[in-house]
Parts: C-alpha cells; sequence; structure tokens
C-alpha cells in the first residue's frame, strides 16, 4: 500500500466534516485523488448500520455490546471495499472518524472492557493504521450546541448521550493523542474555520 491514510477525530460538532471538505478540495487542486469517506457508513451496507446506530428510536433496543459489533462491522465492510483498494491505488483517504472513536465511545463512554474494544479491533483492521489523525479539540458543551444548531435543534441517538459521556470522550481523545504523539495533530477547535483550516494544510503538505 503506497497510499495516505488520514482521520479526522472529535466529539460532536467540533468541525470535522467543514474541514474533510475544505482539505479535500485543496489536495485536489494539488492534482491528488482523494477519496473521502465516513464512519460508521461509508459503504452499502455501512449506511445501513449507520442508520441503524443513529436511529433515536433505538434508544432502548441497542446494547452496549450490540453497538461495539455494529461499528465493527462497518468499519470490516469499509476497510475491505474501499480504504484498502484505494490506499493501494496509491490514493489519498481521509475518513471521517475510524477506530479512535471506538476506544473514545465504546470503550470509555459505554465503559466497554478495553481489552474487548482492542481484540476486536485487531480482528477489524488488523494492521492497518491512519497515518495522521486530526483531533479537533473541542469543549463538549460547545459542540452539543453546534450540532444541536446544525441539526435544528434535532440529536440522534448517540448525541442524546449526557454531557459528563461526551466529556468522557473528549479527555479520552486527549488522552489517546498523548500516547501517539507521531500521529495525532490535536487543534484547538474553537479557532476560526479558516485557522484550521491553515494548520491542517500546513501539517499534511509536510507529509508529501
Ligand atoms: N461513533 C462511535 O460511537 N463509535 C465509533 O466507532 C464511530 C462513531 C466510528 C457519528 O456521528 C457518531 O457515531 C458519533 C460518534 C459515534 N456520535 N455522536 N454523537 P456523525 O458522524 O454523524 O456526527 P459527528 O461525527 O458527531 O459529527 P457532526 O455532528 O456531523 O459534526 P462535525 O462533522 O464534527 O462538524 P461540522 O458538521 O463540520 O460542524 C458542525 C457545526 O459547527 C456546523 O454548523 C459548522 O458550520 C460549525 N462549525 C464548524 N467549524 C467551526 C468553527 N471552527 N467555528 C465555529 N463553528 C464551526
Amino acid at each position: 500500500m503506497n497510499g495516505y491514510f488520514i482521520t479526522f477525530e472529535g466529539s460532536e460538532g467540533c468541525g470535522k466534516t467543514t474541514q474533510i471538505e475544505a482539505l479535500a478540495k485543496a489536495l485536489e487542486a494539488q492534482g491528488k485523488t482523494v477519496l473521502i469517506t465516513r464512519e460508521p457508513g461509508g459503504t452499502l451496507i455501512g449506511e445501513k448500520i449507520r442508520n441503524l446506530l443513529q436511529d433515536p428510536s433505538h434508544k432502548n433496543d441497542i446494547s452496549d455490546m450490540t453497538e461495539l459489533l455494529l461499528f465493527s462491522a462497518s468499519r470490516a465492510e469499509l476497510i475491505t471495499s474501499r480504504i484498502q483498494p484505494a490506499l493501494a491505488r496509491g490514493e489519498i483517504v481521509i475518513c471521517d472518524r475510524f477506530y479512535d472513536s471506538t476506544f473514545v465511545y465504546q470503550g470509555l463512554g459505554r465503559a466497554i472492557d478495553m481489552n474487548i474494544v482492542e481484540q476486536l479491533n485487531q480482528i477489524t483492521v488488523g494492521t492497518l493504521k491512519p497515518d495522521l489523525t486530526i483531533l479537533l479539540d473541542l469543549d463538549a458543551k460547545i459542540g452539543i450546541e453546534r450540532a444541536k444548531s446544525r441539526q435544528s435543534g434535532e440529536l440522534d441517538r448517540i448525541e442524546n448521550e449526557s454531557l459528563a459521556f461526551f466529556e468522557a470522550v473528549r479527555n479520552g481523545y486527549l488522552e489517546l493523542a498523548k500516547k501517539e504523539p507521531e500521529r495525532f495533530k490535536t487543534i484547538d477547535g474553537l479557532l476560526s474555520v479558516d485557522a484550521i483550516k491553515k494548520i491542517i494544510w500546513d501539517t499534511v503538505v509536510d507529509q508529501f
């Protein structure tokens, strides 16, 4: 595989979608081929799993372990059918969330045994690892407000979790970034869209 794999992480409303679109446009303007994808989703089956996972009417129907397995199933499908082939063709893959989300949302947020999360990750992902992970760090309260304003007040199944859940998620991300400083670039999500765009661009061009 000789492509380049970039993932974006952060809690709700931190600005991933905004920045992914801008980065892809800038890379394409330089003649690069870019695949943008997302988790959960990104494939026919993955998008069906995404709908299940986000449907607020399933609030009490999905156990924590089922949730973990559904995120993993969506990831397995995405890796095999889209990410690995694109990397093999030498493309740049930008993925909105990847396994770090599982560590913080299911491992910390849902308090599932980390050994189980790690084992499942090993099975699903194998040796595939992002070359670069952009973490947009944002206060949980502000992120929820942003998500609410974007979706005209309607929150999905996971977005309906408590503030404490999202604070655990935020702190979990910061811990992961501390453990792998060579992979993570942490950026203050409170900065303006343009300021974040510039930091990301400077970080990415450094890699090529
Ligand atoms: N999840 C999980 O639990 N386990 C897993 O393994 C995986 C995922 C892979 C996916 O939701 C959910 O699945 C997510 C984690 C869980 N759950 N939650 N909750 P998603 O992908 O649909 O949603 P999201 O990842 O939380 O992102 P989002 O809400 O779509 O937000 P975003 O993409 O990070 O931000 P945005 O859409 O670019 O911006 C949000 C708003 O803020 C919008 O109005 C922007 O104009 C505004 N914005 C953006 N940047 C700025 C700045 N810099 N300043 C001010 N305003 C800004």
